[in-house]
């Protein structure tokens, strides 16, 4: 039986995929509204193909509670943030779900970490609560990080198919993990050790952070001279060896705007262009309010709230709303003192931030200027109704004539 700790965004769609597979399976969570919400039937996020997963995983009898099980593998997927001030993983979640399983687990069960970490943090941090509890680590108890890689917005398809890193001290156990993931995962599934796993999945969300700081700073530089980056960034993805992403308002997640960070934490002095992209990153929702009150003075608007942004989740299709530029830049609008601005997010449907509409139309009718901040499906689909408006067009989605863009 597989005891997974932590039902978020990674926890319950793993838990699930593994249940669905023939493995049995119980999900432990200490947020006690969750695992009734669970228990009720309900998942707590909206994903394509979760309903459907969940709905199967029940047939298949996975159970979801607040109590750790005795079993013989225990996958711990809880959030790792970022300390804010020294930029370094704060380990306290892992730490103490791994704690918690040291309370309950029998000699040669295995623990395998799929939580984001920095490389070394498996080594300093979890190693020692393991070792305190009596249990020498490849004796009695094994071992193992696989960090996750999924996309929210196509995590049930990218669990099924993504490539997966497997580390461990000892080969014979990583193949042994490798058989759980095998279940069901159909891509390929390398065995390497921990800290390279570590550094693995800290470096590809690095690699993808620096590369949209590179096109949000080509943004930045097109903006002060007037050129058309879209232009330049479709003409220049034409030659065969370059492939630069899109800029956009900000980077948001719990992901991509967190994970490099710890590269800078770690290691201050080497990790200069991470450094220097992440603060790129960070400052693209000061770039748009800024951009905002250029645009009302260009046009003569006086009145911040007959502006109106549209999305507040992180990025598009998704109901997640950690680090969202939208947020960020609603903060640094109060550090303004001009509080005003309206908002309105088809996935959000409770009150978060104030202005905040819950129908498009009514949104709409509301404003004079409309900023898309993230790309969902629905503005898309209504892009006429921005009609005779003033758009600021963050992700070059809108067509009509005279939009602004970053
Ligand atoms: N973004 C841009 N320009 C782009 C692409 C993205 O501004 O060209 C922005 C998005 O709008 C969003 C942010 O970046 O605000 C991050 O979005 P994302 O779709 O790039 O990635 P995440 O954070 O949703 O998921 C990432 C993925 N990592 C990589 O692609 C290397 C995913 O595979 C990881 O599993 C996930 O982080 C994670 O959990 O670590």
């Amino acid at each position: 039986m597989v005891n997974v700790i932590g039902l978020g965004y990674i926890g319950l769609p793993t838990a699930l995929m593994m249940a669905s597979h023939g493995v049995e399976v119980v999900g432990t969570d200490y947020n006690k509204e969750l695992v009734a919400t669970l228990n009720a039937g309900k998942t707590t996020f909206k994903e394509e193909g979760l309903d459907e997963l969940f709905a199967e995983s029940l047939k298949s009898g996975i159970k979801f509670t607040t109590e750790y099980q005795v079993t013989d593998v225990y996958i711990v997927s809880v959030p790792t943030p970022y300390d804010k001030f020294s930029k370094k993983v704060d380990a306290c979640y892992v730490v103490a779900a791994v704690k918690d399983v040291m309370k309950v687990c029998p000699k040669g069960s295995t623990v395998v970490i799929e939580s984001t970490v920095s490389p070394g943090t498996i080594e300093k941090y979890v190693r020692p609560v393991i070792e305190e509890n009596g249990f020498t680590i490849g004796e009695d108890i094994n071992l193992v990080h696989a960090p996750e890689r999924i996309i929210p917005g196509n995590m049930v398809y990218e669990l099924l198919h993504n490539n997966r890193t497997i580390g461990a001290d000892d080969r014979a156990i990583g193949e042994k993990v490798k058989q759980l993931y095998a279940t069901f995962c159909r891509g390929e599934i390398v065995v390497t050790d921990i800290k390279t796993a570590e550094m693995t999945k800290v470096v590809e969300n690095t690699f993808r952070a620096v590369n949209i700081a590179f096109a949000n700073e080509l943004a930045k530089i097109c903006r002060h001279d007037n050129m058309d980056v879209y232009e330049i960034i479709k003409i220049c993805n034409m030659h065969p060896r370059v492939n630069i992403l899109q800029p956009g308002p900000g980077v948001g997640g719990h992901c991509i705007s967190v994970d490099p960070w710890f590269l800078v934490g770690d290691y201050p002095s080497l990790a200069k262009v991470i450094d220097e992209s992440m603060k790129t990153n960070d400052g693209m929702p000061d770039f748009v309010l800024n951009r905002i009150y250029e645009i009302m003075k260009e046009k003569g608007m006086t009145d911040v709230s007959r502006v109106g942004l549209y999305g507040l989740t992180y990025k598009e299709n998704v109901d997640d709303m950690r680090e969202s530029p939208t947020l960020q830049l609603l903060e640094s609008q109060e550090r303004h003192l001009a509080n005003g601005l309206k908002v309105y997010d088809p996935f959000i449907s409770k009150d978060v931030v104030p202005h905040q509409y819950h129908d498009l139309d009514k949104f709409l009718s509301d404003v004079d200027f409309v900023v898309i901040m993230v790309k969902h499906n629905e503005i898309r689909e209504n892009m006429d109704k921005l009609a005779g408006k003033v758009v600021l067009d963050c992700h070059n989605i809108c067509s009509l004539p005279g939009v602004y863009h970053i």
